[in-house]
C-alpha cells in the first residue's frame, strides 16, 4: 500500500535527486500536506545539498545495550562519519521509520532481520564493505550452568528448539498487525505441531516445575520467547518470561537468575556478552540461522553503501 502511494507521488524519482535538489521534493510534500519545516527552510534559503544535514547527522538506533547499536557506533568510527547514533528503543525506531516513510523523508535506522519491517516497507541494507556489522548471524539458545543436570527435560526442549526465518517473521508480522503475542504463539504452536514435536522429542512432561526465561523487547525476541515459553508450558512447566535490557538479560542467565535465553545473536552482535560470560553459560547452539544486522534505509533513498555517508 505504502509502496504504491510512494510510486504515485513520484517520490522515487524525486528522492533520486534528493541530495542535489530538495526543492523539487518540497513541491510534492506541500501538495500532499506533509510540510517539513527544515525542507521548507531549504526551499526558501539555500538548497540543502547534504544528506547528513537533512538527517541531522543522526542514525536512529534502539536500546543502548543492543549489539546493533554498538556496531553502528563502530561503523561511525570505521567509516569516519560525522553521524551520531541516537539511542531509543525498538518501538521508537520502527515508529520513526514509519513516520519518515509516511512523509517520504530520508532516515537511517539500525536494522536487523528477520523483522516484519521488511515485509511492510520497501527497505534496503546499506553495503558495509568494512564489515563493521559482521557477517551472517545465528540466534542461539543459552542455558545457565547446571540446567541440563537439574532440568534435563527443559534443557532438551530448549536445545531442540529450532525454527526458520519464515516462522519467526510470521509471528512477528501478526503481532505487528495488532494481535496479542500470546494468541499468535498459541496459533503458531497449534498450526506447527510437526515442528513442535521435534523440539519436544524425547522430553518427558513435568508437573508444574518452574522455569524462567529472560528476553529483551526486540520484536524478534518477543516472538521466539513467547513461542518456546508456550511449548514449555504445554509440557507442564510453570513458565515466567521476564523482559529486561540486553546486559541484564545476559547477566541473568550467567548468574542463574534466568534458566535460559533464546536471544543470543552470534558470533558478532553479542560477541562482547558471550566473551564476558563464556565460562558461566552453556551455548545450546542456533535456534535460527540466517540472521543479519546493519544500517537500513527506505529503498527510495539514493544511497547504497555506508561509504556514501562519509563526506
Ligand atoms: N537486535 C535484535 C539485537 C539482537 C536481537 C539485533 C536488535 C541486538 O542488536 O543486540
Amino acid at each position: 500500500m505504502i509502496k504504491n502511494k510512494l510510486k504515485r507521488l513520484g517520490v522515487i524519482a524525486c528522492t533520486a535527486v534528493l541530495a542535489l535538489a530538495v526543492v523539487g521534493c518540497n513541491g510534492d510534500n506541500v501538495e500532499n500536506g506533509n510540510e517539513n519545516e527544515s525542507e521548507n527552510n531549504n526551499a526558501n534559503e539555500n538548497v540543502e545539498t547534504n544528506l547528513g544535514k537533512q538527517l541531522d547527522y543522526k542514525i536512529i538506533g534502539i536500546d543502548a545495550g543492543a549489539g546493533v547499536v554498538q556496531s553502528a557506533e563502530q561503523a561511525v568510527e570505521d567509516y569516519d562519519l560525522d553521524f551520531t547514533v541516537q539511542t531509543s528503543s525498538g518501538a521508537a525506531m520502527t515508529q520513526a521509520l514509519a513516520d519518515a516513510i509516511e512523509n517520504e523523508e530520508p532516515i537511517i535506522v539500525t536494522g536487523w532481520s528477520p523483522h516484519w519491517k521488511f515485509s511492510k516497507y520497501d527497505l534496503k541494507y546499506l553495503d558495509d564493505p568494512k564489515e563493521s556489522f559482521g557477517g551472517a548471524e545465528t540466534i542461539n539458545t543459552i542455558a545457565r550452568l547446571g540446567l541440563s543436570e537439574e532440568m534435563p527435560n527443559a534443557n532438551k526442549i530448549l536445545d531442540q528448539f529450532y525454527w526458520s526465518t519464515d516462522d519467526m517473521e510470521y509471528v512477528m508480522l501478526q503481532v505487528n498487525e495488532g494481535a496479542a503475542v500470546e494468541d499468535v504463539a498459541r496459533q503458531w504452536v497449534d498450526d506447527n505441531q510437526d515442528k513442535v514435536s521435534e523440539w519436544t522429542e524425547g522430553a518427558e512432561a513435568v508437573d508444574g516445575e518452574s522455569i524462567k526465561l529472560a528476553y529483551v523487547a526486540w520484536d524478534t525476541e518477543i516472538a521466539s520467547t513467547n513461542v518456546i515459553g508456550l511449548v514449555l508450558e504445554d509440557m507442564g512447566y510453570d513458565v515466567t518470561l521476564t523482559q529486561v535490557e540486553a546486559g541484564p538479560m545476559w547477566a541473568a542467565v550467567a548468574s542463574g537468575d534466568a534458566d535460559a535465553i533464546v536471544a543470543a545473536w552470534l558470533p558478532g552482535t553479542h560477541a562482547k556478552y558471550i566473551s564476558d560470560y563464556k565460562d558461566e553459560v552453556v551455548d545450546l547452539g542456533p535456534n535460527l540461522e540466517g540472521a543479519k544486522i546493519g544500517l537500513v534505509v527506505p529503498s527510495y533513498m539514493d544511497i547504497n553503501s555506508i561509504e556514501d555517508l562519509a563526506e
